[in-house]
């Protein structure tokens, strides 16, 4: 299995988010991208490879055309006020406001995001740009035949929507291979998210079409953030009725209970014959990840990985979270070497 990496995932280093009440460093940080890395070359998975440039026609294939321009601009703007720190919104426009985009940055850094645990920097675009390219460079190498490959993208993506930001993710590396890949023959794609989290964006970026499932396992949105999204009554709307499937688990939910929940997940993907499967591969799933309530431990990410290999499908893994800097790329290694030796 190629892993398609770059080093450009640097240029994004957000300095704080607000969590628990106060600033703290930020979570998703460049060290975890690093260490992955070292785990995928020291377990010889197979080369680790450039991405190639895509330019911006995938992106604008799933974004919208004003959220693009905005994340392109964002930092200028931010730095044009004669702010230096992170941009970071402030308010959102809940119930009975309305959604009109502002002129100012700071209106428009609201108007464009859900939270404010995700700063935009001077390197973000050009890095989630990158991130983009890395996943389309997996997708490309599916469409070449082969059978798996990893996509070491970050930023992440599954919380970014068609046009809002958050979550630490900024441009849906996930969702745009998925149309990628539909826009270079194939079909049926599925989306499996395996992330702690609700993947909301790549959720409501495909909720009404039948050619993409996503299937998602996650955390209660009752307890755990997103929060907003990911309830098990989520399946699709209109064309797309029946091909969104959600596995909502509470927190401190045992790792028999997740796996059970794999398999109900892996019934549906197996059952709507996709052409490729891309998967949505968070490690915040870990027993002792900073911000997430489930129990997994590293030698159960060797059953995640042969358990989706079982499948039989081309497929595509793509970076989103996991937190536990120390453990991340143990266990990123173990679902992909238990992805390839089944
Ligand atoms: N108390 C991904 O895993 N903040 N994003 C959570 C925790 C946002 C996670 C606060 C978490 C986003 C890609
Ligand atoms: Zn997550």
């Amino acid at each position: 299995m190629f892993t398609i990496y770059s080093d450009d995932h640097h240029l994004h280093y957000g300095k704080s988010e607000l969590v628990d009440g106060e600033l703290k460093p930020c979570f998703e940080c460049p060290a975890r991208a690093d260490i992955i890395l070292d785990a995928v070359r020291s377990a010889k998975l197979g080369d680790v490879v450039m991405p190639d440039d895509f330019g911006l026609a995938p992106i604008q294939a799933v974004h919208s055309p004003n959220f693009v321009a905005f994340l392109e601009r964002a930092w200028d703007m931010w730095t044009a006020f004669g702010r230096s720190g992170d941009a970071l919104p402030l308010s959102w426009a809940i119930r009975g406001l309305r959604s009109i985009e502002p002129e100012t940055i700071d209106g428009k850094l609201s108007y464009f995001s859900f939270d404010a645990s995700t700063p935009i920097t001077a390197g973000t675009w050009t890095a989630a740009r990158s991130a983009v390219n890395v996943a389309l460079s997996g997708a490309e190498r599916l469409l070449q035949g082969d059978s798996s490959a990893f996509s070491l993208c970050r930023p992440p993506g599954h919380h970014a929507a068609s046009d809002y930001f958050g979550g630490y993710c900024f441009l849906n590396n996930a969702a745009i291979a998925a149309q990628y890949l539909l826009d270079h023959g194939a079909a049926r794609v599925a989306v499996l998210d395996v992330d702690y989290h609700h993947g909301n964006g790549t959720q409501s970026i495909f909720y009404e079409r039948d050619d993409v499932l996503f299937v998602s396992i996650h955390a209660d949105p009752l307890q755990e953030y997103p929060f907003f999204l990911g309830h098990a009554d989520e399946r699709g709307s209109g064309a797309g009725l029946g091909f969104t499937a959600n596995f909502p688990l509470r927190w401190h939910s045992s790792a028999k209970a997740w796996f059970a929940a794999l398999d109900s997940g892996l019934a549906l993907v197996s059952d709507y014959v996709p052409d490729y499967v891309v998967v949505s591969l968070g490690v915040d799933t870990y027993k002792d990840d900073p911000i997430s309530q489930f129990r997994l431990e590293t030698a159960d990410y060797l059953q995640v990985g042969s358990r989706i290999a079982s499948l039989g499908l081309p497929m595509l893994f793509v970076l989103e979270g996991g937190y536990a800097v120390a453990e991340v790329g143990k266990n990123v290694r173990n679902v992909l070497v238990g992805a390839t030796s089944g």
